[in-house]
């Protein structure tokens, strides 16, 4: 069986995070490891509390798992700190774990803190560089690249500024445009377009997650960078129609 590796962030709710990857992992097929980079309290409708864990046990966790398992794909998620993704980088360059897909967690829909100022700089100067692929959201891609993302033509511009800061290929995730969900794939220098449809639910909770869990689960199995993308959003959609509407906020997808 293979194995992928979740290194993120740990949901109370279990609607995203390392929960949301683990689920996803075992409907894709595949075993799931994880190391965890923070704690989060939190439910439906608001986090709580983010506490990062120490960037040597969040290392060891992933030196553990590298000695004992071989690990066909790796994701990251929430990262919380500059010292915690350098740690990350480090292990993962020692160990050469790839394919490797980060989902940059910079910021959090309800607002509450998710990544400070110096692991926002280390995501772009140590991970990119060893990414495979790279999955922001508009919001996200704002972020990183310091200008507005809005249209699609925007995320095609911004599809190749991020490629420029070293990840093999670039998804930027079009949920949150007006009308159609087209996600954008950047991958050997060829774009694809995946047009999907607008699910009507508040249930929206861990979707980033979900998608880049797929995303590496889809490529530990083989699949090339656009199948792969394709795969994950087929997955989101089908989890976010089977959301067992759980909770009074945005409730989590229905994984399984
Ligand atoms: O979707 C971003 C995210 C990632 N990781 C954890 C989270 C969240 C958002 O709630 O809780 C652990």
């Amino acid at each position: 069986m293979r194995c992928v590796l979740s290194i993120a962030g740990s949901d109370s709710s279990a609607g995203a995070g390392v929960q949301a990857d683990l689920k996803t992992f075992a409907w894709q097929g595949v075993y799931g490891l994880s190391a965890i980079t923070a704690v989060t309290a939190q439910n439906t409708r608001r986090i709580l509390a983010v506490s990062p864990v120490a960037p040597e046990l969040v290392a060891a966790q992933i030196d553990a798992v590298a000695a004992d398992f071989q690990i066909a794909a790796a994701k990251t998620g929430l990262l919380a700190t500059g010292p915690i993704v350098t740690a990350v980088a480090d292990a993962l360059a020692r160990h050469g774990l790839q394919p490797l897909v980060v989902d940059p967690v910079v910021a959090a829909s309800t607002g509450h803190p998710v990544l400070d100022a110096a692991g926002l700089e280390a995501i772009r100067v140590r991970l990119l560089p060893l990414a495979t692929v790279v999955t922001p959201n508009l919001d996200e891609a704002e972020i990183l690249l310091v200008r507005p993302v809005r249209t699609l033509t925007d995320m095609r511009d911004a599809a190749r500024a991020l490629s420029q800061m070293g990840p093999r290929a670039v998804v930027i995730k079009g949920g949150h445009l007006r009308g159609a969900p087209v996600d954008v794939v950047y991958a050997g220098g060829e774009f694809t377009e995946l047009t999907g449809q607008r699910i009507a639910t508040p249930h929206t909770h861990g979707t980033g997650c979900t998608f880049s869990a797929a995303l590496a689960a889809r490529l530990a199995l083989g699949d090339r960078v656009p199948d792969a993308a394709r795969a994950a959003k087929a997955y989101v959609e089908r989890a976010l129609r089977q959301a067992p509407g759980l909770g009074s906020g945005h409730g989590p997808l229905g994984h399984l």
